[in-house]
């Protein structure tokens, strides 16, 4: 039977796979072939198709060219997720070796549009570089009183939970599964990495609600994750300890897991936030993070699930007046000594900066360290720090540059994450499902790059841009790139400067509050004063961290002259008239960049006004209301910061603008 393609409620945004999308694979004849849950997702897809466009789907026949598309389960040697895709005498074959596979190529179809259906088309072989591309929802179960129902969520409720207790109606769901197995995300974890007491009961007496979310999801290849608080033992086991060297401890989770995996057979595995910002972890008991990771590993290990430890482990209680300390070493600090004691089903999940998802940082020094490990690498979806889904900030490029970043061991950010790609969701009960409708690209993006992280970031745009508008005249796709391709460079010009990063109102993180965390323990600084700013970095004279590179990388990062500009006040604390490579001066730079910036906003806002005409009316004024935000916001940036450096330095701008 084919699985029926979920229903959209009334009013819910088909984002990259509207109807249209399917125009080329409805109307012809398609042949499916093989048998697994996920060729029934398939057939119900194609059915859908001809049902809306014509065309007819036929079951298990013989080849021929009589078919435009077959869709076939046959030869190995692919894996659970790779396809080929040939075109020969007048049919399009996609071949897979598992569902998942032939899901992933009837997508690359999708994707093809007419094209797949055009002239001869040569054998490709598609696999996805990374076996993990997943998504962490930090959503809550029940409302929390300062973070509110998702932790940094910018796009509505939590699309699984709702006010302490998971969604009865799980179409949504399946639909948002759809929507992440169309650009290759093939996990989910489910609930906040901040596990509160009403979450922590997902993993005994709640897993019921879990598996139900698991099942919603599966038909579209996607595994179910949970995030576990390393105290489970003590808060649910009324164990004494959670030492994860204690016999009792170990025979809790063991049984706690198997549990697990007989409510949910495919279960993925846990995520784990241990000894950061206040939650429970090894170093209570003096164990290190590797018997912690390892104490799940254990237990997940007999199922062939997977424990993903995240290394955001750093003192927030730190002196703020004690220049040593730096909040960028921490976790080279902690997980270097660590490399090659994790077991072989435990992944590091590692942030790819070394701070804390801003709008620019280096790549983490962790990534490319610990060789005998398998590392996961963590990006941030949801744009706590770019925007809150109030801007538009596309971090395709960002991304790309991050994953395209050679450690000094040589391999690619990309290669060396074999533990996979992991993004913080932005995905939630909005009708455009992210708050902003234009961050969908974000969501979609993440899902292509963790598929081939070497990919294009603008090609994938473009992909986008073709699925969410199938038939998009020239003018829109062109006014789509022009507003989002240099969104995030627009964004980091009229925020912090030069790679020092925050300025943010505490809290909440969004706009400007230069000294907001100036004078706090969560080591969050920019060392501003009337002489100069940034923090010093070097080995030379500022906290060593520049060392923890290795070569060429820290020998560049050491001095402020071969520093690059965009990462300067991270690195080092320069004076106001120090002379960048671009041959302006710091202060200079932070003017102009602000006042470009706002520039950038207003022109970017005046381009979507003019596409009024090519975009559904809701959605264009969703965007239009955002910008008119994003514009007050980016002034109120501008004004800040240049009116702060102003007082500070006492240096004018050279271009006499008025700052106030
Ligand atoms: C920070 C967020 C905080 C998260 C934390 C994390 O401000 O809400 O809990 O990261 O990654 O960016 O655990």
């Amino acid at each position: 039977m084919p699985l029926p393609v979920p229903v959209l409620p009334e009013g819910v945004d088909p984002a990259w796979l509207p109807p249209a999308a399917f125009r080329a694979i409805g109307g012809r004849r398609t042949l499916i072939r093989g048998s697994a849950s996920l060729v029934e997702t398939v057939h119900g897809e194609v059915a859908e198709a001809c049902r809306r466009f014509g065309g007819r789907v036929e079951r298990d026949g013989p080849d021929g060219g009589a078919y435009d598309l077959v869709l076939a389960l046959g030869a190995g040697g692919l894996g659970d997720e790779g396809f080929s895709c040939v075109r020969e005498g007048g049919t399009t074959t996609v071949t897979a070796s598992g569902g998942r596979g032939l899901l992933y190529g009837l997508f690359h179809v999708v994707r093809l549009g007419a094209d797949a259906f055009r002239g001869e088309r040569a054998r490709e072989i598609h696999r996805p570089a990374l076996a993990l591309r997943m998504l962490d929802h930090w959503d809550n179960v029940a409302v929390h009183p300062v973070m509110g129902q998702v932790e940094r969520g910018y796009a509505g409720g939590s699309l699984f939970w709702d006010d302490g207790r998971a969604r009865g109606d799980l179409e949504r769901v399946r639909a948002y599964g759809r929507l992440l197995a169309a650009c290759g995300i093939n996990a989910v974890a489910v609930n906040n990495v901040n596990v509160h007491a009403t979450e922590a009961r997902l993993l005994t007496d709640r897993i019921g609600e879990v598996a139900e979310i698991a099942g919603a999801l599966r038909p579209y290849g996607i595994r179910t994750h949970l995030s576990v608080s390393f105290a489970a033992p003590v808060v649910l086991g009324r164990l004494s300890t959670a030492d994860p060297l204690d016999g009792a401890v170990r025979d809790w989770w063991a049984q706690v897991t198997r549990r697990v995996y007989e409510a949910i057979p495919d279960f993925g595995g846990y995520v784990v936030k241990a000894d950061s910002e206040g939650q429970p972890g090894p170093f209570a008991y003096g164990r290190s993070h590797a018997d912690g990771a390892n104490l799940l590993a254990a237990a997940l290990e007999p199922f062939g699930g997977t424990v993903h430890w995240r290394a955001f482990v750093y003192d927030h209680h730190q002196d703020w007046r004690d220049r040593t300390t730096d909040r960028a070493r921490a976790a080279h600090d902690h997980f270097v000594p660590l490399d090659g004691e994790f077991a072989a089903n435990a992944v590091l999940q590692v942030k790819h900066g070394p701070m804390d998802f801003q709008a620019r940082e280096p790549v983490s020094p962790l990534i490319g360290a610990v060789p005998r490990t398998r590392l996961a690498v963590e990006l941030q979806a949801t744009q706590e720090y770019t925007g809150q889904q109030r801007h538009v900030c596309w971090l395709g490029p960002m991304w790309s540059e991050v994953l395209r970043f050679r450690p000094a061991s040589g391999a690619t950010v990309g290669e060396t994450a074999r533990g996979g790609l992991v993004a913080v969701s932005n995905a939630g009960a909005d009708p455009f499902w992210t708050g902003h409708p234009l961050a969908q690209a974000n969501l979609y993006t993440f899902g292509r790059l963790a598929w081939r992280p070497d990919a294009g970031p603008r090609e994938v745009l473009g992909e986008w841009i073709a699925l969410t508008f199938p038939g998009a005249p020239a003018r829109l796709s062109e006014g789509l790139h022009a507003v989002l391709d240099g969104s995030w460079r627009t964004y980091e010009k009229y925020t912090a400067p030069l790679g020092v990063g925050f300025m943010v109102q505490p809290g909440h993180h969004y706009g400007p509050s230069v000294d907001g965390y100036e004078y706090s323990p969560w080591g969050t600084y920019h060392f501003a004063d009337r002489d100069g700013v940034g923090v010093d970095r070097s080995v030379a004279r500022g906290t060593g961290y520049a060392g923890q590179y290795g070569k060429p990388w820290s020998e560049l990062y050491e001095s402020p002259g071969t520093c690059p500009d965009e990462l300067l006040l991270f690195f080092h604390h320069v004076p106001y008239g120090h002379v960048l490579k671009s041959g302006k001066t710091v202060i200079q730079h932070i003017y102009d960049t602000h006042f470009e910036g706002v520039e950038e906003v207003a022109e970017a806002s005046r381009v979507w006004t003019g596409l009024a005409d090519l975009v559904e009316p809701g959605r264009h004024a969703r965007v239009a209301e955002l910008y008119e935000e994003q514009l007050r916001c980016a002034r109120e940036w501008r004004d800040q910061i240049n009116s702060y450096f102003f007082r500070k330095s006492g240096v004018p701008d050279a271009r006499g603008r008025r700052i106030h």
